[in-house]
């Protein structure tokens, strides 16, 4: 949910009085593999406020794998932990990142479950189940598949060599069925590599855009801007997790993130 500014925030502690949106991330340093490039990619999982570039505290993921050619990969044992915050941020945060070598051509799509995050101003857990595709060598295959998760977007649009001003279309799915009418929310990563200069937002509106799917579950929404965009799909779970004895509400999120460039 859009972060609301409570009257009592000041007085809690280690509260995200942002006015953005959580986002679970994944964040390829390339969205294509080809043979210039070589095999290499390293992945960064982290759980900010994208257009805000606020880290939080992250811990390890329960889950972190691949799906290429329909197997998946379990990359929870290349994940190693490190720090690191936003230049308006005064204390590190935990993120991850990994090393992997994509060997053969076809798309990657790399996914997480995080573990629950306790968020006291929602008075809720939080679990942002979060997707990214990366292509190797130009075979485009499989990137419209989805991988099984709780909640997920599954892309209509091919989800790499975008251009800046393009439209991403999504399907939004829980259990594997398509959500009517869910809401989305839409943030650019301010620290995507190749953002020339940082965008501060003029209105606390600007920094989060806000779109809903329609009866089948379809979103579109045009990307303005060269770098990352991440799309989260919001809902709330049919379980209930244990925080100091109370069963409190957990917050599903689907994210996907898609990477654009300027046409010139
Ligand atoms: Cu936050």
């Amino acid at each position: 949910m859009i972060r609301l500014l409570l009257s009592t925030a000041a007085l809690l502690f280690v509260l995200c009085t942002s006015a953005g949106a959580h986002f679970g991330a994944i964040i390829p340093s390339s969205p294509l593999v080809t043979s210039d490039s070589g095999p290499f990619l390293k992945l960064a999982a982290k759980f900010i406020h994208p257009m805000e570039g606020h880290y939080m505290e992250m811990a390890g993921p329960r889950v972190f794998g691949v799906l290429h050619d329909g197997v998946k990969a379990d990359l929870l044992p290349a994940l190693s932990a490190v720090r690191g915050k936003s230049a308006d941020q005064e204390e590190d945060f935990t993120f991850w990142v990994a090393e992997t070598t994509l060997k053969r051509p076809g798309d990657y799509t790399f996914y997480m479950e995080p573990t629950p995050y306790w968020e006291p101003a929602e008075d809720l857990f939080i679990v942002h189940y979060t997707k990214v595709c990366v292509n190797a060598y130009g075979l485009q295959q499989g990137w419209d598949e989805p991988v099984g998760l709780e909640t997920e977007i599954v892309p209509l649009t091919r989800p790499y060599g975008l251009w800046s001003g393009n439209l991403f279309s999504g399907r939004v799915l829980r259990d594997g069925q398509p959500v009517p009418f869910a809401e989305i929310e839409v943030e650019y990563l301010n620290e995507s590599p190749d953002n020339p200069q940082w965008i501060t937002a003029p209105a606390d509106a600007f920094v989060t855009q806000v779109i809903k799917s329609d009866a089948d579950g379809v979103f579109h929404y045009a990307m303005p801007r060269a770098g990352w965009w991440g799309f989260s799909a919001l809902s709330l779970a049919d379980w209930t997790l244990e925080h100091e004895g109370e069963q409190k509400e957990v917050e599903i999120g689907a994210v996907y993130w898609v990477h654009t460039r300027e046409m010139k």
